[in-house]
């Protein structure tokens, strides 16, 4: 029913929640390492008519009517995903990254096969073969880590693992690691075990996007991605791959595993993958590196240590074990404060996924609603009071004052009710 009908009632309930929503988006930090925030053009393509229409199968091959824009949309971003990354090969329907990982991992390997990805503990993703998810379920997975001196993947490690194991696919990518995955040496390895590699780059799509982080797609047979992380798109997943395993991949993603495309959220990845396309997301992605950069210096000027001593990209991991406080108690002391973030395993942690001894930083977001260099010196401030205050209410409600006022120096959304 149209908001202009004479009968249309808003719906209060959900309109308060949504207008909540917004304030939380408005007035805290967000630095949480796989979130953003879209375009104004993004949010309303995403509420497009095209949330209305049907279209499974693939451009000219759909099970409905009605699909010849579906059609000419869906072309059209599978050509900008295309060229944005130089690939053969785009599929643009996954719903969300676990959806992209599972299509990729079934084009790749048949159920019970072995496979070799990285170990959560130490930075890889649910489905990078952890027990409870599909990933470990279905396949036969082993994993490699970082080493304990340096914090680094062991690549001597992941090839004798490939040696040994022989996996049919190896994954890399990672949710936690700070630093850039030398995709050569998997390519290597993958080479040696005869194996497909599978690179998942949610988090550091937008780097590889502007250039400045290396791309995995001419080593990698398939790679996957989330469009909502650097990339700064709608919720979604994105499979690139070699022109061979296109129909693999296109087969498994549909009938495979997924029904209907959300097609309106394709419109808004299509529109997405065209603000990628424009110089001036080389600097967007430019200032997430040099803003994180900085933070990760204060957070070590003020006592702090970072896994793997510092970044190369977008996020942060800090070990919090020299400050005697749990990744939980962080986040929530964070909370309090106004800056939203999460805690996170460390390699070799001791203590348990729901407590962990590590918080997960990172300035996508931020650097979207403006923040630069300078202005990450007063998050870092924001943070270390914070983490250093984290049992004092009073302390963490004045910080709080301090983000809200602070905040609102970079407005978000100004035009929106919610
Ligand atoms: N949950 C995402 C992250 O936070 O890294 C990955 O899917």
């Amino acid at each position: 029913m149209s908001s202009k009908s004479p009968n249309y009632s808003p719906d209060v309930q959900l309109e308060t929640i949504l207008a909540k929503e917004l304030g939380r988006q408005r007035d805290k930090l967000e630095m949480i390492a796989s979130e953003n925030f879209v375009s104004e053009h993004i949010l309303r393509v995403t509420a497009s008519v095209f949330t209305n229409k049907y279209a499974e199968g693939y451009p000219d091959q759909r099970y409905y009517g009605g699909c010849e824009f579906a059609d000419e949309l869906e072309i059209l971003t599978q050509a900008r995903a295309r060229k944005l990354f130089g690939a053969e090969h785009a599929n643009v329907q996954p719903h969300c990254g676990s959806s992209a990982n599972m299509a990729a991992f079934f084009a790749a390997m048949k159920p019970g096969d072995p496979f070799l990805g990285m170990n959560i503990a130490h930075g890889g993703h649910l489905t990078h073969g952890a027990p409870v998810s599909f990933s470990g379920r279905v396949f036969k997975a082993h994993y490699y880590g970082v080493k304990k001196d340096t914090e680094l993947i062991d690549y001597d490690e992941v090839m004798r693992l490939a040696e040994e194991i022989k996996p049919k696919v190896i994954v890399c990518g990672a949710s936690s690691y700070p630093r850039v995955i030398d995709f050569e040496r998997f390519r290597q390895a993958a080479d040696r075990a005869g194996a497909a590699l599978v690179t998942d780059m949610a988090h550091f799509a937008g780097m590889v996007a502007a250039g400045l982080y290396p791309s995995p797609v001419p080593f990698s047979e398939i790679v996957t991605t989330t469009t909502h992380k650097t990339l700064r798109g709608p919720r979604g997943g994105l499979i690139l791959s070699k022109r061979t395993y296109a129909k693999a991949v296109d087969d498994e993603v549909f009938p495979g595993i997924q029904g209907g495309p959300l097609m309106h959220v394709i419109a808004a990845k299509a529109l997405a993958l065209a603000e990628a396309l424009e110089p001036d997301f080389i600097d967007y992605q430019r200032q997430i590196l040099k803003n994180a950069s900085r933070l990760a210096t204060r957070l070590v000027d003020a006592g702090f240590r970072l896994v793997s001593g510092g970044t190369d990209t977008h996020l942060v991991l800090i070990d919090l074990r020299n400050k005697n406080i749990t990744g939980r108690q962080a986040e929530t002391a964070l909370d309090k404060a106004g800056i939203t973030a999460n805690k996170n395993t460390i390699p070799f942690d001791k203590e348990r996924f729901t407590v962990t001894s590590g918080l997960r930083l990172g300035t996508a977001a931020l650097t979207t609603r403006g923040l630069i260099e300078s202005d990450m010196d007063e998050v870092a401030e924001f943070v270390a009071t914070s983490l250093h205050n984290c049992e004092d209410d009073s302390q963490l409600k004045k910080i709080r004052e301090r983000v809200v006022s602070f905040s609102r120096k970079f407005p978000l959304y100004p035009g929106l009710d919610f």
